[in-house]
This record gives structure tokens, C-alpha cells and sequence, in this order.
């Protein structure tokens, strides 16, 4: 294996690289016909996620026909509430389903201790695709991740999705001990799963907040940047050099914390933000990535162009990473795909 300079790494580490290197969330999925092929042979998503062969294969289908800068492992955030003793399900068409938790017993019942043991197949996933990576396409980072703990909170109180995750914050704001415990748990076991994923690894890591815009400044301070400055300062005590990546969804002004406080190497940036006023809020130490809309990606053409365009104005000299806002829809033809990553590379 020759040394191999990964232009992503460099990004997440704070370096300004042109043209920027690029890879999009969710960009596995639905929307790529050699996934729907892939996910017809298993019929429920979790066993899908813990099957190595299947979900390194669903890494890798982006990566041969786009060549990403970046490849994601395919797993799900709610893996890790799974591997902690909470059911899960995924149901056709609607999001995933668990049992809420709203009792100190159930919160006291999660196996924080041997959890580790039930996600030995995503760690195999992840050694598998770093392998083939290396074989297949040697300029292509392998990204680890997890949900950061506020979002995976809100999954797990809530019982699965919702617009305003409302009993969560209630239980947030109502009992204090209950919910400053949940999330004192995920996060331990955060900092543990992210661990074992380097181990195997992992590149790079990101912490998906996708929820953390519904909070308050002093509630974010509590469960979005205390929470996150503590994995971050777990990891690099082992891991000086690992890039991890935040997305604080939705955050707005409350970005401008995020960034100083957490350590992150980079911050992703959603669909919402202006990137000309996040260039002036974030220290220019602080990589960005993103924010592409997903819909100007599902229309493609000259409206992506445009879009993509004043992206790469507001981020030229500064270091950064291009993205999607959000994720990838699934109707997004493929084709979009291809034409923004020329597009990306052609600057
Ligand atoms: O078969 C399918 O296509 C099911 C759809 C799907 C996929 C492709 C789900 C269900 N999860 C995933 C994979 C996934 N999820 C990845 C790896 C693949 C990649 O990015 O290319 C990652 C990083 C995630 C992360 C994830 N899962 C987040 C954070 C990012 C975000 O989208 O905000 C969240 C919130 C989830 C929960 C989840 N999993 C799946 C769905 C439909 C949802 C959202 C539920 C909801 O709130 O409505």
C-alpha cells in the first residue's frame, strides 16, 4: 500500500483545498437503482445494517459511480440505541419505530457496559470497506459516525420520529436528573462506539445533530455543545489527528458556539445557512462543509449550477468541504449526481 495524501482529511483538518474535495450525506440510498437491488434482499433495514457484505457494498455502490472524496459508512444513527437493549424496527414508508423511554428504570436497564459486542458487524463493515478502499479507490476517505447524543436522545424519548419532538424537550425541561442521565449514557457509549470504529478504521467521524435546532441557547449550551465537547475530548486523547466532523442542523446563530466550544475540526452547515455570514461567525480554523439544497440537486441543471456556484464564492481561500444541506432526496436522479461532482471538480 503506497502513501496516499486523502484530500478530504486535509479539508476536515482545517487546510484549504481547491477545488474543494466533496462527498454528500446520504449518498447511499433509495435513489441509486443498485441500492434498491442491494436492499431487496433483505427485508428489514437493521438486519440490513448489520450484515458486513450488504452494508460495504452499500458504501461503496456512491463511490464507483460518482468517486467521492468521501465514502460514509451505511449503517443508522438508531444502531446505537438498538446495541444499548432498545428495540428498533424500521417500517416501510414510515420512519423507525422504538419504545419510548420515559422511566429512570428504563433508563438505568441500557447496557452501557458490553453494548459493544452487538455492533461487531458494523465494525466488520467498516474494516471490510476500508480494505476495499484501499484496493479500489485509494484517494477515497472512509468516514465513521454516530448520532450526537441530543438527536439520538429525541429517537429514543420520542419512540421514533416527530416534527418537535415534544415529550422530549418536556422531559428535558420537567426532569432534569431523567434526561441529563440518558444523555450521559449515549455519550459515554458514543465516545466508546467511535472509538472501536477508528480501531477499525474509520478516517474520519462525524456527529450527526439533526435535531439540535430546536433547542434554546442555553439548552443547546447543555445538550448540544457540552455533550459534543466531551466526545471530542475523549477521542483526541487517544486520536490527537482524527478529523471529526459536527452538524448542528438548524443551529443558526447558535452555530457561532458550536464551533468555538466543541473542538470539531469541521462544521457542517445546513441547507438554511448563509455560508457568507457563517464565514464570518466560524474562526477561519474551523473547516465548514456543506450546504447545498437537496431540491437543487433533485432539479439539477442550471438552478444547481447557480446554487453550487455561490457556495464555492462565499467558501474560496478558506477551508472547506462541498455537501449537501441535507441529504440526498430519493427521487434525486443519479445523473445530478455525476454532473455536480464534474461541475465541483471543474473549478
Ligand atoms: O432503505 C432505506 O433506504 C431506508 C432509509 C435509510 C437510509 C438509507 C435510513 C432510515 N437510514 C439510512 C442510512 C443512513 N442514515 C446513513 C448512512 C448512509 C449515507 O449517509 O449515505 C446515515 C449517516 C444516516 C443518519 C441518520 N439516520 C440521521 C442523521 C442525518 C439526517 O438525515 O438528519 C437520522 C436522523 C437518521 C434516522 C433515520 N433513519 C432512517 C430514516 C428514514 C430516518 C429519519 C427518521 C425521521 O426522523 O423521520
Amino acid at each position: 500500500m503506497g502513501i496516499t495524501v486523502k484530500r478530504l482529511l486535509d479539508a476536515f483538518l482545517g487546510k484549504t483545498v481547491w477545488p474543494p474535495p466533496i462527498w454528500l450525506m446520504r449518498q447511499a440510498g433509495r435513489y441509486l437503482p443498485e441500492y434498491r437491488e442491494l436492499r431487496s434482499q433483505t427485508t428489514d433495514f437493521v438486519s440490513f445494517c448489520l450484515d458486513p457484505t450488504r452494508a460495504s457494498e452499500a458504501t461503496l455502490q456512491p463511490i464507483r459511480r460518482f468517486g467521492m472524496d468521501g465514502a460514509i459508512l451505511f449503517s443508522d444513527i438508531l444502531i446505537l440505541p438498538w446495541a444499548l437493549g432498545r428495540e428498533l424496527r424500521f417500517d416501510e414508508g414510515h420512519g423507525p419505530r422504538l419504545p419510548p423511554l420515559r422511566t429512570v428504570d428504563e433508563l438505568q436497564n441500557l447496557q452501557v457496559q458490553g453494548f459493544l459486542e452487538k455492533v461487531t458487524p458494523v465494525l466488520e463493515t467498516i474494516r471490510l470497506t476500508r480494505a476495499r478502499l484501499a484496493a479500489e479507490h485509494p484517494d477515497t476517505a472512509l468516514i465513521g459516525f454516530v448520532g450526537a447524543p441530543f438527536t439520538v436522545a429525541c429517537y429514543m424519548v420520542e419512540g421514533g420520529g416527530s416534527k418537535d419532538f415534544a415529550e422530549t424537550r418536556k422531559m428535558a425541561a420537567q426532569d432534569p436528573a431523567l434526561f441529563d442521565g440518558l444523555i450521559d449514557r449515549i455519550t459515554q457509549a458514543s465516545i466508546t462506539y467511535l472509538l472501536a470504529q477508528i480501531a477499525a478504521g474509520a478516517e474520519a467521524v462525524m456527529l450527526f445533530d439533526s435535531w439540535a435546532g430546536l433547542l434554546s441557547p442555553t439548552s443547546f449550551e447543555k445538550h448540544v455543545i457540552q455533550p459534543t465537547a466531551r466526545i471530542v475530548a475523549a477521542i483526541r486523547q487517544h486520536h490527537p489527528d482524527i478529523p471529526i466532523v459536527g452538524f448542528p442542523r438548524l443551529a443558526g446563530t447558535m452555530a457561532a458556539a458550536y464551533a468555538e466550544k466543541t473542538g470539531v475540526s469541521t462544521m457542517g452547515v445546513d441547507t438554511a445557512a448563509d455560508l457568507n455570514l457563517v464565514r464570518q461567525l466560524v474562526p477561519s480554523t474551523v473547516g465548514l462543509q456543506g450546504n447545498l439544497d437537496p431540491f437543487a440537486l433533485l432539479s439539477g441543471g442550471e438552478v444547481m449550477e447557480q446554487e453550487a456556484r455561490a457556495i464555492l464564492d462565499a467558501m474560496k481561500g478558506r477551508p472547506f468541504v462541498f455537501n449537501l444541506g441535507h441529504g440526498v432526496m430519493p427521487p434525486t436522479p443519479p445523473d445530478h449526481v455525476a454532473h455536480l461532482v464534474d461541475f465541483v471538480r471543474g473549478q
